[in-house]
């Protein structure tokens, strides 16, 4: 959209409640639709679904890994049950980005996102890099987190693409909580950044006070959009599935690492915002203009050394 000299995009991230381990894709399909109609209602021109969005979070429950592929893994994009979705989106002019698990061609299972532009075709496709949790059987959690069982690492970098008049690059939920994720993107000259994610709001690996879980997703994504100089779209899967209880806080947050907007509830929800791609610009030009302030030659430790190590003396 453009109006006057500036450029905006019409952005809005779709919120989804819980889905039920039983519920079916065509039925999640008919309530992502839902939200697709809202979003184009208010203005938008691309909207931001969640991870993994069209089942319950699986990695919760310890199964092989041919039974989770059989139930909750997509062998092909679009397929019969997610095309009216793209259908849908063709219609109303809408780009949209969807995780989703995936089947790759070779078989290889992956935590998928993919951009769609407002023709209905897939320009990009993310797998998730950061995949959080375990490959064991934690027999005395309240329940598992088995991403590491479930997926393999992403076999691309994050990447950007040119659609939709913006410049726009995507991660997958723990993705944000690593400076790495953004700062790869920012080099690649991002404007916007969209994601979703499935956060349990109880941490099966310490006993983290919930209160926190809240906290570090949105001083994570407010300090990201500002040190990047990018716009964020976040969208939560939330509130309860099966009695498994995730957090919400779906949001918009600005290249001044304000909220624009966030949700309030629990459910589907639709948050919006006419982004003002010019604003991350302004902050390009001056506190982060790369090219004036970087300096990569300093900073070698952060891709020779993976963990952790004694210091390095000059
Ligand atoms: N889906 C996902 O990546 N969730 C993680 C939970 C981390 S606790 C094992 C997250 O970073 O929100």
């Amino acid at each position: 959209m453009i109006m006057g000299s500036k450029r905006y995009l019409g952005l809005a991230v779709a919120q989804v409640g819980g889905i039920g381990i039983n519920e079916s894709r065509a039925a999640v399909v008919r309530r992502l639709i839902e939200l697709l109609r809202e979003a184009a209602s208010r203005g938008a021109k691309l909207v931001v679904f969640p991870e993994l969005t069209l089942t319950t979070f699986f990695p919760r429950y310890w199964m092989s890994e041919a039974e989770a592929q059989e139930r909750f893994f997509e062998r092909q994009m679009p397929n019969p049950s997610v095309q009216p979705l793209f259908d849908e989106a063709k219609r109303l002019q809408l780009g949209f980005y969807l995780g989703y698990a995936e089947l790759s061609e070779d078989g290889t299972p992956y935590n998928t996102s993919i951009l769609v532009n407002e023709s209905g075709d897939i320009v990009g496709r993310y797998r998730k890099i950061h995949l959080p949790g375990h490959d064991d059987h934690k027999k005395d959690a309240p329940f598992q987190h088995l991403e590491k069982k479930f997926f393999r690492v992403g076999d691309q970098t994050f990447g950007v693409w040119d659609t939709l008049d913006a410049r726009i690059g995507m991660c997958l939920c723990n993705d944000r909580r690593w400076p790495e994720t953004w700062r790869v993107m920012a080099l690649q000259n991002a404007e916007v950044v969209v994601l979703g994610y499935n956060t349990p709001s109880e941490n099966i690996h310490w006993p983290e006070p919930v209160h926190l879980r809240m906290h570090h997703h949105l001083v994570t994504l407010q300090a990201s959009a500002y040190q990047n100089s990018i716009w964020i779209g976040a969208a939560a899967k939330c509130g309860r599935e099966d009695g498994h209880h995730m957090i919400g806080g779906s949001v918009i947050v600005a290249p001044t690492g304000e909220i624009a907007a966030q949700s309030v509830t629990e459910e589907d929800e639709v948050i919006f915002t006419k982004a003002d791609l010019d604003l991350a610009e302004t902050f390009r030009r001056h506190v982060f203009d790369f090219e004036r302030h970087r300096r990569p030659e300093m900073y070698s430790l952060i891709v020779e050394r993976k963990a952790r190590g004694g210091p390095v003396r000059g």
